[in-house]
């Protein structure tokens, strides 16, 4: 591994949060107190919190000078017309709805845009937004690249639509009943992994003749068009704002997690082309959200959001991000751990198969991995296997990815390469003595949304 492929911090640290370690002792404790949970251990009890890239973004200091300059107004702030000025300018959407984050923005999509009974196919499942479209009466199908489901095989964009798959679908069910294709640029649990522009290209140009509409998850829509501008040909001298526009280019809208690509600690919007549609969202966004105007947002958090996607764009920025993440994986694959290859934008994935395969997927190997690593070293992770995936709706039975996977994700802007060093070493420490990881049983499993709040025992 070559050092200088990583670029060092472009940022200058102005404000400091102390860290600690407790003992393993208080470790194994804290882990069997939380059911084994890692969503359910208290922040004090974490040192290197990898749990999720979401709302754990550090702010600027003119993101903060921004909060200052809230207008906490009801209706009409001055912020909100900033970030949809914002929006509109970076996404080139028609209409901007404001929502508390991304999930409130998927509601109201799926509200809007779905009749019960038909499809939404889409490039692998988010557990919030197939959970929004299946509560709306939708059917969804997976049509990523079969490639996606295969933690070993590296390909530069391995979060593409198979168009073969796409087809197949709507000969099948007739294009009236796909009620949208939800694109996300990157697909998080393929492994964070980006999707080409001549994908996007691809599907735009069979679903347009068709009438049928891509909405595009745009939650790390930089990330995306980073490794466009790095793996596509004819983008390397691009400026990625002029990338993340093209992306666009080919949807009819957007649902959008401001706690990740924007970096902020809170918010979302929607965007929408068509007009009947914003008009419905918006008279909905008032039930479930807030005005028009705020969507849940307080005006600080609005002028946040907006001075964070301009940041967002810097080219420094968003490849020192890429770059630190792909620093941690490196250093996992030297030491023979083994992680979903390529490397993607936001985390890297442990492929549990391969790291605990003593441990049969009923027994939830990536949940017991996550664990272990809490106990290891204080590193928090979060589990990315079958019990994220859930129940299939109409028979019960547990959906069973071929990935069960751990992932480790980095806040952007908040820890250093020695805080990846130290979170290689824990990792590839517990890889040597990993067949004494144990599986696990459930004890109180949610109906919905699991992973969040079940509660395990070690069998
Ligand atoms: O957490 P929200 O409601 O702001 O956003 C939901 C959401 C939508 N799409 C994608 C691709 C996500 O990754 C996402 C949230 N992700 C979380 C919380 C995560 O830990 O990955």
């Amino acid at each position: 591994m070559h050092q200088s492929q990583y670029p060092p911090e472009p940022f200058r640290i102005k404000t400091v949060e102390t860290i600690n370690m407790i003992d393993r002792a208080q470790r194994e404790r804290v882990i069997e107190e939380a059911g084994y949970n890692t969503f359910l251990i208290d922040s004090k009890d974490v040192y290197i919190d990898l749990l999720t890239d979401s709302g754990t973004n550090a702010m600027s200091d003119r993101q903060w000078a921004g909060m200052m300059m809230g207008d906490e107004a009801y209706a009409g702030s001055r912020n909100w017309q900033r970030l949809e000025a914002t929006v509109k300018d970076l996404f080139g959407f028609q209409h901007v709805v404001p929502t508390h984050q991304g999930r409130g923005a998927e509601n109201l999509l799926s509200r809007v845009a779905i009749k019960p009974g038909q499809y939404v196919p889409g490039n692998m499942y988010f557990t919030t937004t197939r959970y929004h479209q299946e509560a709306n009466g939708g059917i969804f199908v997976d049509i990523i690249r079969d490639e996606a489901h295969d933690a070993t095989i590296d390909l530069p964009f391995k979060g593409d639509i198979d168009l073969a798959k796409l087809q197949a679908l709507v000969d099948k069910v007739g294009a009236e009943q796909i009620a949208y294709v939800c694109l996300a640029i990157t697909v998080n649990l393929a492994g964070g992994q980006p999707v080409s522009m001549a994908n996007m290209r691809a599907v735009r140009d069979y679903c347009r003749p068709l009438g049928i509409q891509v909405f595009m998850d745009a939650t790390r829509c930089v990330e995306n068009a980073w490794f466009i501008r790095e793996r596509e040909a004819g983008y390397a001298d691009i400026p990625i704002r002029d990338i993340v526009r093209e992306q666009f280019s080919y949807a009819d809208g957007c649902t959008m997690s401001g706690k990740k690509d924007a970096i902020t600690n809170i918010g979302g919007f929607l965007c929408l082309n068509d007009e009947e549609l914003f008009v419905r969202a918006r008279e909905l966004v008032v039930v479930f959200e807030g005005m028009p105007s705020y969507g849940g947002m307080t005006g600080r958090d609005m002028e946040a959001m907006a001075i964070g996607l301009e940041e967002a764009m810097q080219e420094a920025y968003i490849e020192h991000r890429v770059k630190q993440v792909r620093y941690l994986g490196e250093r996992l694959m030297e030491a023979g751990v083994p992680i979903v290859r390529p490397v993607g934008g936001h985390a890297v994935f442990l492929d549990t198969r391969q790291f605990c395969p003593h441990i049969p997927q009923d027994h939830f190997p990536a949940q017991a991995l996550a664990a272990a690593i809490y106990v290891e070293g204080g590193v928090r992770s979060m589990e990315r296997g079958i019990i994220s995936a859930g129940r299939d709706k109409e028979t019960g039975r547990d959906h069973a990815p071929r990935l069960e996977t751990v992932r480790l994700t980095i806040p952007r802007r908040v820890y250093t390469y020695r805080h990846m060093d130290l979170v290689a070493d824990t990792v590839i420490k517990l890889y040597q003595h990993r067949q004494d990881i144990r599986g696990l049983k459930w004890v109180y499993e949610p109906k919905q949304l699991r992973f969040f709040t079940g509660r395990f025992e070690q069998v």
